[in-house]
C-alpha cells in the first residue's frame, strides 16, 4: 500500500506554533500558519524532461500528462513539421510544482546529438522520457548514454501506439492487437540492447489514450524509482487514468488525516471558547480543497477533462454528488456542509461544552475534537473519491464507443463491468420510458442536482459575507 508519512517534526512544529498563537488569542496568525503549512506540503518540485527525435510526440505527451488538449490555449504547440525549437517549461495546471520540459527534437540541424544535452542543459531534471514514434535510433541511445553518465534516470516511451495498431490491422489478415503490442515492445528492446543499453525498459503509449497500454505501468515504475519525497508530487499530478490511481490518491490523503486530527485536538486543548471551531474549519477547508484538486474535481480541471474526452461539462456534473466538488470551497461552505453531516456538529458542540468542565474537561474536549475532525475528513474523502470514480466511469463509457482496442489496458476487466452497467442503464431507462419506473426520471433528478450546484456556486458570495 501507498504510505506517505508526514515528517512528524514539521507537524509538531506546526502544532506548537499554533498553540502559542492561540494562547495570546491571535487567531489570524494561527490560521495563517496552518494555511502556509498546507501550501508548503504540495510544493515539492518535480521536473520531467521529455526528449526524443523530432515529430515523436514529445509536445503531445507534455499536453496529455497535464490533462490538456493539443488544441487548448495553454497547450504546448504540436504539429506534423518540426515544431518545438526551445526547451520550454510547462507547469502542471493544478500543481505548479510539477514541470514538464518540452525539448526540441534530437539530431535536427539546430540540435545535433553530440551537443544536445549541453544545449538543453541538465537543469534540475528528475528524470528523462526518451520518446520515439518508431524504433529507437542512434541519437536516442547516445542521449541515454549521456544521461546515464550524469547519473540521471531515463525511460524509453514508444509513442503513437494507436496509430501503429491501426496500420497493422489494415495490413494483416490475422491481426492480433495483443501480439502486435508484444512484438513492438520486443523490437524496441532488442534494438536498444544491440545498441549497448543493458536492460532497457520500453513503455508503449498513445498520447491520445493515456488510460490505455503502458502509461500506468510507466507511472508504477516512476513511482518505484523516484525518491520517496517526490512520489506524492507525481501521484497528485497524474491524470485519473484508472481506478488504481484514484485509490492511491485516496490512500495518500487518508494516511495524513490522523495528523490533522491531532492538530485539531491540540487546538482544543487551548481553553478559549469558539477558537477550536475557527481553527478546525480552516484546517477542514484547506485539506478538503487539497482533496478536490487532487481528484481533479475543481471546475477548471473538469472543464479541461471535458475538452479532452468530449464528455460535456454538464454530463460530468451529473455524476458528481458531493456538495464540495465543482464549487469554490470557503469556510462558510464547510461550516454549512459539515453541519449537515450526521453527528459531527454534536461532537463539536460537546467539545466546546467539555472545555468548561474543570480537570477532566480539556482531555475530553481534545478527544472529541480529534474524533470529529477525523470523521469529517474521512467522510469527505470517501465522498470525493467516489465522485472521482464516477467521473472516471462516465469517461470510460464514452471511450467504449470511441476506442477499438480498449481491452488491452489495465482497465480491461473494469471495462467489461462497465459494459454491464451500460446495458443495465439502457434497460432501466427503457422501463422508465414505458412509465413503469420511478416517478421522477433520472434526467429530472440530474437536472435538479445540476441546478443545485449552480445555485451553490452563485450563493458563495453570500456565504462569504455571512
Ligand atoms: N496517433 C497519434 N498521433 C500522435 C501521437 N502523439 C503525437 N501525435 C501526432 O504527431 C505529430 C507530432 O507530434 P508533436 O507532439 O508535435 O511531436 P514533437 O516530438 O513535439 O515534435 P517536434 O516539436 O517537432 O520535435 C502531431 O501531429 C501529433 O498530433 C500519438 O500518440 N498518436
Ligand atoms: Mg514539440
Amino acid at each position: 500500500a501507498h504510505q506517505f508519512c508526514l515528517p512528524r517534526s514539521q507537524m509538531e512544529d506546526l502544532i506548537s506554533g499554533v498553540k502559542e498563537e492561540l494562547k495570546t488569542n491571535n487567531v489570524p496568525a494561527a490560521v495563517r500558519q496552518i494555511q502556509e503549512y498546507l501550501e508548503k506540503e504540495s510544493n515539492t518540485p518535480l521536473n520531467i524532461a521529455v526528449t526524443g527525435e523530432t515529430g515523436s510526440g514529445k509536445s503531445s505527451f507534455v499536453n496529455a500528462f497535464r490533462g490538456i488538449n493539443n488544441k487548448d490555449k495553454g497547450a504546448a504547440p504540436t504539429g506534423a513539421t518540426e515544431t518545438t525549437m526551445y526547451v520550454t517549461p510547462y507547469l502542471h495546471p493544478t500543481y505548479e510544482n510539477v514541470t514538464l520540459w518540452d525539448c526540441p527534437g534530437i539530431g535536427s540541424p539546430n540540435f545535433p546529438a553530440d551537443k544536445y544535452l549541453m544545449q538543453i542543459g541538465l537543469k534540475e531534471f528528475d528524470f528523462f522520457i526518451i520518446m520515439s514514434a518508431d524504433r529507437f535510433r542512434e541519437n536516442d541511445v547516445k542521449i541515454a548514454q549521456e544521461i546515464q553518465k550524469m547519473n540521471k534516470k531515463f525511460y524509453f516511451v514508444r509513442s503513437k501506439i494507436d496509430h501503429s495498431l491501426k496500420d497493422e490491422e489494415q495490413s494483416q489478415n490475422d491481426f492480433d492487437a495483443k501480439k502486435t503490442l508484444a512484438c513492438i515492445e520486443k523490437n524496441c528492446i532488442d534494438g536498444l540492447r544491440r545498441s549497448g543499453i543493458e536492460s532497457p525498459q520500453v513503455f508503449l503509449v498513445s498520447n491520445f489514450e493515456l488510460h490505455q497500454y503502458d502509461f500506468s505501468r510507466l507511472h508504477d515504475t516512476l513511482e518505484r524509482e523516484l525518491p520517496e519525497h517526490k512520489r506524492n508530487a507525481l501521484l497528485f499530478a497524474m491524470p485519473n487514468i484508472n481506478l488504481e490511481i484514484i485509490d492511491k490518491k485516496k490512500e495518500a490523503f487518508r494516511s495524513k488525516i490522523k495528523y490533522y486530527a491531532l492538530l485539531s485536538a491540540a487546538v482544543a486543548g487551548v481553553p478559549i471558547p469558539g477558537l477550536s471551531i475557527t481553527v478546525d474549519i480552516t484546517v477542514l477547508a484547506g485539506v478538503i480543497t487539497q482533496y478536490v484538486f487532487g481528484f481533479g474535481l475543481d471546475i477548471p480541471s473538469l472543464e479541461r477533462l471535458s475538452a479532452t474526452t468530449g464528455v460535456s461539462f454538464n454530463d460530468l456534473l451529473d455524476v458528481i454528488f458531493s456538495p464540495l466538488a465543482a464549487v469554490k470551497i470557503t469556510n462558510g461552505l464547510i461550516l454549512k456542509v459539515t453541519s449537515q453531516l450526521a453527528g459531527s456538529f454534536t461532537l463539536i458542540a460537546a467539545e466546546e461544552a467539555c472545555k468548561w468542565i474543570p480537570v477532566v474537561g480539556i482531555p475530553v474536549a481534545m478527544g472529541f475534537s480529534f474524533t470529529s475532525t477525523y470523521n469529517i475528513l474521512k467522510s469527505f474523502l470517501d465522498m470525493l473519491a467516489l465522485d472521482a470514480q464516477r467521473v472516471f466511469e462516465r469517461n470510460m463509457i464514452r471511450m467504449l464507443w470511441c476506442t477499438k482496442h480498449i481491452c488491452f489496458s489495465k482497465n480491461s476487466s473494469y471495462v467489461f463491468s462497465l459494459y454491464f452497467k451500460l446495458i443495465l442503464f439502457i434497460y432501466t431507462r427503457r422501463d422508465r420510458q414505458k412509465g413503469k419506473g420511478r416517478k421522477r426520471s433520472e434526467k429530472e433528478k440530474r437536472k435538479k442536482r445540476r441546478e443545485k450546484k449552480q445555485k451553490q456556486n452563485k450563493g458563495q458570495k453570500r456565504i462569504i459575507k455571512e
